[in-house]
């Protein structure tokens, strides 16, 4: 019986030379799947890379899976922890992918993404995945967002570059700015129902 590991043939080249671009940006984007995308929809890893561009924060993404493609994990956790940038990784189900991500790249933050299938595929709507994310071993670290906040885990990467990036800091603050003024000061006055009987009487 021949031996047997997922070396990805067919893909592995286009794979490569993307890996080796992300040294030019400063946050790796990698999803478990082409289903966490989600074009369009709040909560799938699209709308996380919708508020990377809206502050001026440079990304590359990726589809890699801690089980359906373990060898581009751990190639893109490496060239992401050599070259000191931000991961961002998100999936859904058995979430594994951000704690192996961050297991083969200890000097840098990992921020993690539950993602809630849509339809939701294990009936666990979205709580295995948070589990698999945030209940890292000590010594493991990876932060993580809420379930589906894909957006949080772009703000959270946006306040990192920003330590170093004078203009994702300002952006930031004219995101949050923005946020403040849209929040009304109060809900509208209150007024009481009139009563049925009172609504219907004849004058
Ligand atoms: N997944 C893929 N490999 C490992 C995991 N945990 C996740 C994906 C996706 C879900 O499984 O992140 O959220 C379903 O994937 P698919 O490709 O069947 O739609």
């Amino acid at each position: 019986m021949a031996d047997f590991m997922p070396d990805e043939p067919k893909t592995w080249t286009d794979f490569v030379k993307r890996a080796k671009e992300l040294k030019k940006v400063d946050v790796l984007v990698a999803m478990g799947s082409i289903s966490d995308w989600r074009e369009g929809i709040a909560g799938g890893m699209w709308d996380c890379v919708r508020v990377l561009v809206e502050l001026s924060v440079t990304y590359q993404t990726f589809i890699t899976s801690a089980h359906r493609t373990p060898r581009r994990v751990e190639f893109l956790a490496h060239r992401a922890n050599i070259s000191n940038r931000i991961i961002i990784a998100g999936a859904g189900g058995a979430a594994h992918l951000p704690g192996m991500m961050k297991a083969h790249a200890p000097s840098i933050p990992v921020i993690g993404v539950p993602i809630i299938g849509n339809p939701p595929k294990t009936g666990l709507d979205g709580m295995d995945a948070l589990l698999s994310i945030v209940q890292m071993p000590p010594g493991v670290p990876v932060a993580t967002v809420g379930m589906g906040a894909a957006a949080n885990a772009a703000l959270l990467a946006a306040s990192m570059v920003g330590l170093y990036r004078p203009n994702v800091r300002d952006a930031l603050h004219r995101y949050v700015t923005h946020q403040s003024d849209n929040v009304p000061v109060a809900p509208p006055k209150f007024v009481m129902p009139k009563a049925k009987k009172a609504a219907g009487k004849k004058k």
